[in-house]
């Protein structure tokens, strides 16, 4: 008999959430087996009310015996779920043997407003005089009010949300440690609220609640166009608390008329201009009961926005991690400047002991320049400075509250130079994504380039995916965000922070199927360049790949569909997309001189990308059941490519255009004739070989370059490629001591000087894309169904790395791939497979001579279902469980 045992129970990708309004949410759990090979055949969920189950209780839903293998993402189908309720749920499962596990721990999600009926709060406004809303006013909002609860109460909830960023406290202390809510949103469309479990911060007898409401994404300063009030021009807040006491009673408070407001010490907040707080201006107490609160004014009473009220949809952001500076600079132009050692996003908290109206300024730089000076020209107008005012009398800490800031330098004035190690703190903010993954090498330059895409992640996942985190910019830049999520997918779980961002891109997606440029959409961007509106149907596509989720691409289809439509309506010629504003092979290095487009024709890539969106909704349309479209679609799909063909490919068979990108794509996108693709697949090679190893791509053939030559064969160029040291290449960047991915290949030219101000971010993870190589190529891991329900382990050593190693936490359970080469020429190779998934070992060239597992020959291997050898080399199916291959030589 085979143990297993049910756990990591998980409701839409998170352990035990609080405050979703999904009327179906679903339902994934991981198996631990002792034995290799353990595949589900059968799991019942029960879920209810008692976290005992109860009988009477009552279940909410049963599903009895289910004879399925399906263990992740299955749709709650009992009982109309209640508002603002906890539901306990537990499974257990059957091995193929028909032996029943035990019952999983009781897990739980707790449901939300579920409907807008629920609100009964009032939106409110801040006053400057009695009846009159404050409007323009760069100082933030302060709201509270305070009341009296008979009892303490064993359950209380606040249900929140604002026009602007907030931050809740209740009797003095934060509701909870999350920052920038309410989350970036279309604001006139969607709106998040929060929820809260305030249990703990109530007492019996008077309590207060405050609130601090700043501009935010909102109303602040948002793109390069100078321009603020982008959403409405009036901060509001909408609370409501839920209070239930020991007599099962409950206690509701809203926000109302009768709440308080005032300004305070937060003079200004601006996401991209940093803080100016006034400590001599705080007010002691005020959101504590026993404020003396009559000299605030009376609240305003204020209309709802037009936007639906949604429950927060993704992880919400927080401090994640710390870090200390590694050394104060006294710089040659004679300014003090903290080294943080890591390009960084989030702020700066510091402890400072200092007379009343002492003023600290803290600036932010993510370089210096050549001469080592303070430099912030690339920022733009983005100021990135917080100012603090002493209130005196003591050590006095501060950290900000509605802005963040890209830096690894800060300069610092105001403080004595030897408090400035100890006293200040580097606070990294990113949207809280459990990491996924990892992938290390023999080579430290590599595993420097791996750390750098990780903190550009980090950096850039800050609600929305991001370009950059530092200038007058920070937009959900949708080509940025479809060419890095395979890689993003493997180094955190994405699933919820893509699917707020996918449902703000349907919503701000015109009724023509226009994709807006940056999403959430603002006014300065534009929309409709190929290989950036493909990001609707990219990045849904991409997120059922990796996470078997069909439920994204059934909410997506319409947008996905109507991306392709919109495409098919440009010009005059249906197959073909040559009209229209691109941003063609962006920051391609084969672009002419001042120029920002490489010169791939940007019809050849809006061409390419129209037919792989096509196939990707083709696959969609069969994937949720919809054969007729699939089959509508496939017409198109391949009219498109012999359109690209005639357009773009001569008779003979060689691509017109004979630029790298234009190899990657018509290859990745398998749009040349099956004869011709080894061809060109060589003459890719060619070309990079005639660069001397060097890569001439952009933005939209650099995630393919690698990936291409591997497929083709050419996977020891793509290592010289991606262990090139001269610029132009990744290492480039590693050794002139970058800790993020930056914007352009010559963010810092040899001779030290800048590429040109205006556009030249050091945090940037575009050209971080070949993480998705280093772990599907180099380390191996690859799926072959969706969710990695099958497995490829498929490393391809080449001959540079002596080892690699890439481990992947994937929806059933980890995944792991790693090699070594062992001085008689054989290679070991450590496998996991989790449970109820099946993989295949794909032997690497070279080592096609005996195998063992633990020293056994396979045939006495438990877990090894199949050996085969066919042309395309040696293949092993495997079951769950680790494994420790052997691989020897080949016989000569
Ligand atoms: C820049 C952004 C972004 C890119 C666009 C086209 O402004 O930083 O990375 O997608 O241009």
């Amino acid at each position: 008999m085979t143990q297993s045992k049910v756990l990591n129970l998980m409701v839409n990708y998170r352990k035990n959430p609080v405050g979703i309004d999904d009327p179906n949410p679903r339902l994934s759990w991981q198996i631990q087996a002792q034995a290799r090979g353990f595949i589900q055949s059968a799991y019942q969920i029960q879920a209810g009310c008692d976290p005992a189950f109860g009988a009477e209780a009552g279940l909410v839903w049963d599903t009895g015996k289910v004879n399925a293998d399906s263990s992740v993402h299955i749709g709650y189908e009992g009982e109309t779920l209640l508002p603002r309720t906890r539901y306990y749920w537990r499974v257990r499962i059957w091995d193929s043997e028909d032996n029943a596990s035990v019952w999983s721990e009781a897990a739980y999600w707790e449901t939300g407003q579920l409907s807008e009926q629920n609100w009964h709060a009032s939106w409110i406004t801040a006053a400057s005089a009695p009846g009159q809303p404050v409007v323009s006013s760069d100082s933030c909002d302060y709201f509270r009010t305070a009341f009296e609860l008979p009892d303490r109460a064993v359950s209380a909830r606040i249900y929140a949300t604002s026009l602007g960023m907030y931050r809740l406290y209740i009797n003095g202390v934060p509701a909870d440690d999350t920052q920038f809510n309410p989350g970036w949103t279309s604001y006139n469309k969607r709106l998040q609220y929060q929820t809260y479990d305030v249990t703990q911060l109530l007492t019996a007898g008077e309590n207060a609640l405050g609130c601090i409401v700043g501009n935010g994404w909102y109303k602040g300063y948002l793109s390069w166009d100078g321009n603020k009030d982008h959403y409405g021009r009036q901060r509001a807040v909408l609370i409501q608390l839920h209070a239930t006491l020991a007599d099962g009673t409950e206690q509701m408070l809203i926000s109302d008329g009768s709440w308080r407001t005032s300004s305070g010490p937060l003079l200004m907040s601006e996401l991209y201009h940093g803080e100016i707080y006034d400590a001599r201006l705080e007010m002691d107490g005020w959101a504590s009961p026993g404020f003396a609160e009559h000299q605030w004014q009376p609240a305003v009473l204020t209309e709802a926005p037009p936007a639906t009220l949604v429950a927060q949809e993704n992880e919400p952001s927080r401090i994640i991690e710390t870090i200390k500076p590694i050394a104060v600079l006294n710089t040659p132009a004679g300014e003090t400047v903290l080294d943080m050692g890591q390009n960084l996003v989030g702020w700066v908290r510091f402890t400072v002991d200092a007379g009343a109206g002492t003023e600290i300024t803290l600036r932010h730089a993510e370089v210096l320049d050549r001469d080592g000076n303070f430099y912030t020209g690339n920022l733009r107008s983005a100021k990135q400075t917080v100012k603090y005012i002493c209130r005196g009398g003591g050590p006095e800490t501060f950290e900000p509250h509605f802005t963040f800031q890209g830096f690894r330098y800060v300069q610092v004035t105001g403080v004595p130079q030897e408090q400035l190690l100890e006293q200040f703190t580097g606070c990294v903010i990113h949207s809280d994504l459990e990491l996924t993954g990892s992938f290390r090498c023999s080579d430290e330059l590599v595993n420097q380039l791996q750390h750098n895409i990780l903190w550009g992640q980090k950096g850039n996942f800050l609600d929305v995916p991001t370009d950059c985190p530092q200038r007058d910019e920070r937009l959900g830049w949708t080509g940025d965000a479809q060419v890095f999520i395979r890689t993003a997918a493997f180094n955190m779980n994405v699933v919820p922070f893509f699917e707020k961002w996918l449902r703000d891109l349907a919503a701000d997606q015109e009724a023509d199927g226009r994709v807006p440029h940056v999403i959430p959409d603002i006014p300065a961007a534009g929309y409709g360049s190929s290989a950036w509106g493909d990001a609707a149907v990219i990045c849904p596509w991409t997120l059922y790949q990796c996470y078997g989720d069909v439920r994204v691409l059934e909410e997506q289809y319409p947008s996905m569909k109507g991306w392709v439509e919109y495409i098919r309506a440009q010009g005059d010629q249906e197959f073909l997309w040559n009209t229209g504003h691109h941003f063609g092979d962006w920051l391609g290095l084969d672009a002419k001189e001042n120029s920002y487009i490489g010169a791939t024709p940007k019809d050849l890539i809006a061409t390419a990308f129209f037919a792989y969106s096509t196939e990707l909704l083709v696959k969609t349309a069969e994937v949720t059941g919809q054969p007729e479209e699939a089959e509508k679609y496939r017409q198109l799909q391949s009219n498109i490519i012999r359109a690209f063909r005639e357009e773009f490919v001569t008779p003979n068979g060689r691509v017109a255009s004979p630029t790298q990108t234009a190899y990657a794509v018509a290859l990745m996108f398998d749009l040349l004739e099956e004869k011709d693709r080894p061809r060109t697949a060589a003459m890719l090679a060619e070309h990079v070989k005639e660069n001397g190893n060097h890569l001439t791509t952009g933005f939209v053939g650099t995630p393919y370059l690698c990936l291409v030559l591997s497929r083709f064969g050419y996977t020891d160029l793509a290592y010289e490629l991606v262990l090139q040291k001269e610029y132009p290449s990744w290492l480039y960047s590693v050794l002139q001591g970058a800790t993020t991915i930056w914007e352009h290949w010559d963010g810092i030219k040899q001779d030290g000087s800048f590429w040109s101000d205006d556009m030249n971010s050091y945090n940037h993870y575009a050209y971080g894309a070949v993480g998705d190589w280093l772990y599907r190529i180099a380390g191996g891991i690859e799926l072959i169904e969706p969710g990695y329900k099958k497995i490829r382990i498929q490393p391809q050593p080449g001959t540079q790395l002596s080892w690699a190693e890439a481990s992947y936490s994937s929806i059933y359970g980890p995944v792991k791939s790693a090699w070594s080469r062992q001085a008689d020429g054989s290679l070991e190779l450590s496998v996991e497979i989790p449970a109820n998934t099946t993989a295949e070992v794909i032997v690497p060239d070279g080592c096609q001579g005996q195998i063992t597992e633990g020293g056994e020959k396979l045939d006495q291997v438990t877990g090894v279902i199949a050996v085969e050898d066919n042309a395309g080399g040696r293949k092993l199916t495997v079951g769950s469980g680790s494994y420790r291959f052997t691989l020897n030589k080949s016989a000569d």
